[in-house]
């Protein structure tokens, strides 16, 4: 197994692994391994079907059965999110803009992902990249000072910040912020594996719990422009056959509206379900 570097901040190739076929266990520990190390790990020209898709994901942790959000996975596989442009039964596309704003995964849970693998089936012919920053150089980055008081703090996150809610069918979007009320989350998290300290806000954290937004914005936004500095950023060009896989314990992503919207994109994402976590709490003043 060989892995190459994609970038100073983050990323790692793995070639030389067949994940299609029959994967050892002394192979999962090494891509685990690297994906440790790397935070984002892809694979390219994987030609598989969903239960192929299913079962290498298992093969690291249990998988979400996406019920934070229902009404997006692929029909007859709960374990699939399906992210596509393409309309559905002639209706816009529910999830065409899907992670338009910086971000960990179910964040707006009280099982944050651990991971995401994310494959390609269809793409524009230029754009429609994802961009992802590395949390852990972004907690090491800040002062002694700072990082005394963010360990203090719990990031709110709240489901109306999700990308794309205001272009949702408004009827899915009451019930999924019923499914989904603010919770509140440490700002510094323990990698559950690793064991590293990253930050945990995004720009889908409304405020810090016990602070008003007032209060909270301007940290929020230093803290979300510090992470994704372009030198703690890695940004993936698509090809038909990626899988890229990221750790949300330390990591945000950004998918790119860089592309034509009339050319159809569509993804399909396995989650690994993360540790219980947070407690739910009103809406900030
Ligand atoms: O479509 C993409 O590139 C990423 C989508 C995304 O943000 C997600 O799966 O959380």
């Amino acid at each position: 197994m060989e892995v190459l570097p994609l970038a100073h901040a983050l990323g790692a190739e793995i070639r030389g692994v067949d994940i299609t076929g029959a994967v050892t266990d002394a192979e999962i520990d090494a891509i685990r391994e690297a994906w440790h190390r790397a935070h984002v790990i892809v694979f390219r020209d994987v030609e598989w079907a969903p239960d192929q898709h299913i079962a290498f994901s298992r093969r690291f942790r249990g998988l979400d059965d996406h019920a934070a959000t229902p009404h997006d996975t692929l029909e007859g596989y709960p374990e699939l999110l399906e992210i596509t442009n393409i309309p559905k039964n002639g209706q816009p596309s529910q999830t065409r803009n899907t992670g338009r704003n910086w971000h960990s995964d179910y964040s707006y849970t009280n099982r944050p992902a651990a991971a995401s693998m994310l494959y390609c089936v269809t793409k524009p012919p230029v754009g429609g990249d994802t961009m992802f920053c590395n949390m852990v150089r972004a907690y090491e980055g800040l002062s002694d000072k700072l990082k005394g008081i963010v360990a203090d703090l719990q990031s709110v996150y709240d489901f109306s910040l999700v990308s794309g809610v205001g272009k949702r069918d408004p009827e899915k979007i009451k019930e999924l912020l019923k499914i989904n009320p603010p919770i509140a989350h440490p700002c510094v998290r323990e990698h559950d594996e690793s064991g590293v300290k990253a930050l945990y806000v995004s720009e889908r954290t409304s405020h810090f719990d016990g602070m008003t937004r007032e209060e909270s914005e301007p940290l929020i936004k230093f803290l979300c422009a510090h992470a994704t500095r372009p030198e703690n950023v890695y940004r993936h060009q698509w090809h038909v056959g990626d899988l890229v896989c990221w750790d949300n314990r330390t990591t945000m992503h950004l998918a790119l509206g860089d592309f034509d919207e009339s050319q159809p994109r569509r993804m399909l994402r396995t989650t690994l379900r993360g540790e219980l976590s947070g407690f739910v709490v009103p809406p900030a003043a």
